[in-house]
Order: structure tokens, then sequence, then C-alpha cells
């Protein structure tokens, strides 16, 4: 992979139900990303963080907490995504809470209209992020960010890339799925998602849900990685506002990782939901830090050629 890796940090927890996540961002860099990825012979390229308006800490106001700073976040996070795409580079978002994955996919959904590429978007998350304001009494947007991109949700937010809806559900692939309200249920079958959860990996096991996922990606595809750190177990990763237990363990999601980079075709990430203030110790930034390296192509595996690395 030639390719030019662009950190953007962007730090705000404007649409989580607790404060924290917006250090995830430097909580990542503490725990080495870009060394990280540098010594796999990868270029990166801080580009510091995004700048927003602060957390006023409100309540829901027409079902929605702090629908104009999500929608002021989002802008700039879309823009900074879309600059980044088009200049050739892969944008590696810091999140940051979830909510962010609208500027982010919605960015990488308008370059692929612009290029005729094909977009493939893997969703790793406990929750199908797919709440609409009459679905859920809290109106934290993080947990809506799929909705939205779908078109489902109020114009000020669904609009943000100027394409409603932003992406199809048919582009969604989401994995790791074990905490759904049962109006969002409803909501996710009638809009045709294609969900594997826990129960999915449990009985099929992660390599042949990763054979699923990646189905039909080709060299044509543009795959986007939306990883909410809050996937993995939280006996792995317990630095997350919303832990849910049953989720997959350290090398459950290591050889999702890997399975990923194995198609060469990861062109865009985003790495959302790290709450510092809710961490031990920096370990789950250190557990997603390891992850992401292996979604570069960090591999384990032994039984061929074990790639070349520096004593
Ligand atoms: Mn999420």
């Amino acid at each position: 992979m030639n390719t030019s890796i662009r950190l953007i940090g962007v730090p705000t927890d404007i649409g989580a139900g607790a404060r924290g996540a917006s250090m995830g961002p430097e909580a990542l860099r503490v725990a080495g990303l870009a060394a990280v990825l540098e010594a796999q012979g990868l270029s990166v390229t801080d580009l510091g963080n995004l700048a927003g308006p602060p957390n006023p800490w409100q309540p829901p106001h027409d079902g929605y907490r702090h629908i104009d700073e999500v929608r002021a976040w989002n802008l700039g996070l879309h823009q900074a995504v879309l600059a980044e795409l088009r200049a050739g580079h892969l944008p590696l978002v810091l999140g940051g809470d979830h909510s962010l994955g609208l500027g982010s996919i919605s960015a990488v959904a308008t370059h692929c209209r612009e290029r005729h590429k094909k977009l493939r978007v893997l969703w790793l998350d406990a929750h199908a992020d797919f709440n609409t304001a009459a679905l859920t009494p809290s109106g934290n947007l993080h947990g809506m960010p799929v909705a939205l991109l779908c078109g489902l949700g109020p114009p000020e937010l669904t609009g943000i890339g100027g394409h409603v809806p932003a992406v199809q559900p048919a582009q969604i692939r989401q994995i790791g799925i074990r905490s759904v309200d049962a109006g969002e249920k409803r909501l996710v079958h009638e809009h045709g998602l294609e969900v594997f959860d826990m129960r999915y990996i449990d009985e099929m096991g992660m390599r042949h849900t990763m054979e699923q996922a990646l189905a039909g990606v080709d060299a044509d595809t543009h795959l986007h990685v939306s990883f909410d750190v809050d996937f993995l177990d939280p006996e792995v990763a317990p630095g997350v506002g919303t832990t849910v237990r049953g989720g997959p363990t350290y090398r459950e999601a290591q050889l999702c990782m890997e399975m990923i980079a194995d198609t060469g075709r990861l062109a865009s990430l985003d790495v959302m939901e790290l709450n510092p203030a809710l961490d031990v110790r920096n370990r789950t930034a250190e557990v997603a830090v390891d992850l992401i390296e292996s979604l570069f192509g960090k591999s384990t595996l032994m039984r061929k050629q074990p790639p070349t690395r520096a004593p």
C-alpha cells in the first residue's frame, strides 16, 4: 500500500451520553498510532485536530440533543475527509463519538459518486446506531448515525453531504451487534440492513462472518471501516461509554481486521468512542492501536511468507 495516511482528530463528545470521548484522539496518539503505522513502512501525516463548538450538555430539544453542534462538527469533518480523499490520501478519523460517522461517511460516499466507485461500509459496533428521535428517549445522536446516513432524521443532519440519503442500506454491513432496541430492530429490518450480530459470529465464526461481509468487494470498491471501540468485549476494551458484554475477543477482532487488510481495499477509517476518562492506564487505546496495525496489514500469519520487518 503506497497510500498516504492522514490522521484527523475530532475531539468532541457532542453526540454521546457520557463525557470523555473528546479525549480519544490524544489517547490514540499517546498510544503510538502514527509510529506504529510508520514502522510498517506507511506514510503518516497527523493533521492535528479539527475545531468545533463546546459541549453545552443540554437535554434533548424535539427529540435530539445538541443538533446544531453535531451539525457543525460533522460539516467540518465532512469537508476535511472529502479534501483528503480528493487529494488521493487515506483519511483516518480519530473520534470523538460515533455521531461523527455521519460527516466521515457522507464524505466517503460523495467521493465514491465522483469517482464512480462502489462503496462498502463495514460498521463494527455493539449497537446498530439506527435510532431515530421517535424511538429513543435519550436523544443522543451517537446512536443514530447509520439512520441519518440512510436518510432518516432531521434534514439539518441527513443533508450534510448534500445528497439524501448519503448511502444506501445495501452498501452497509454491520458486525458485532448485540444491543438493539425493539423499535430500532424493526427499523433495521424494514430498511434491509445486513447485520452480522454476535449470535451469527458465535454460530458461524469470525472467518465465515468476514467472508460474507466482504463478499463482492473488488478492485473497484472503496472499503470504509467505521470502528466503534465498543465493538470489542469490555474485558478487552473497558474505555468506552457504552460497554456491552459478549463482544468479540481480542483474537476474533484481530482476525476481523486481518481479513479486511487481506482485501487490500481499505480506503478510509473511523476509530470512534474511545473514552480515556473510563479507561485503565490507556489500555483500550493501546488495544485499538494494535487492531489498527492489523487493519493496515500487520499479519500474525506464519504459514507463508512472513512480512519482512526491520530487526
Ligand atoms: Mn457506534
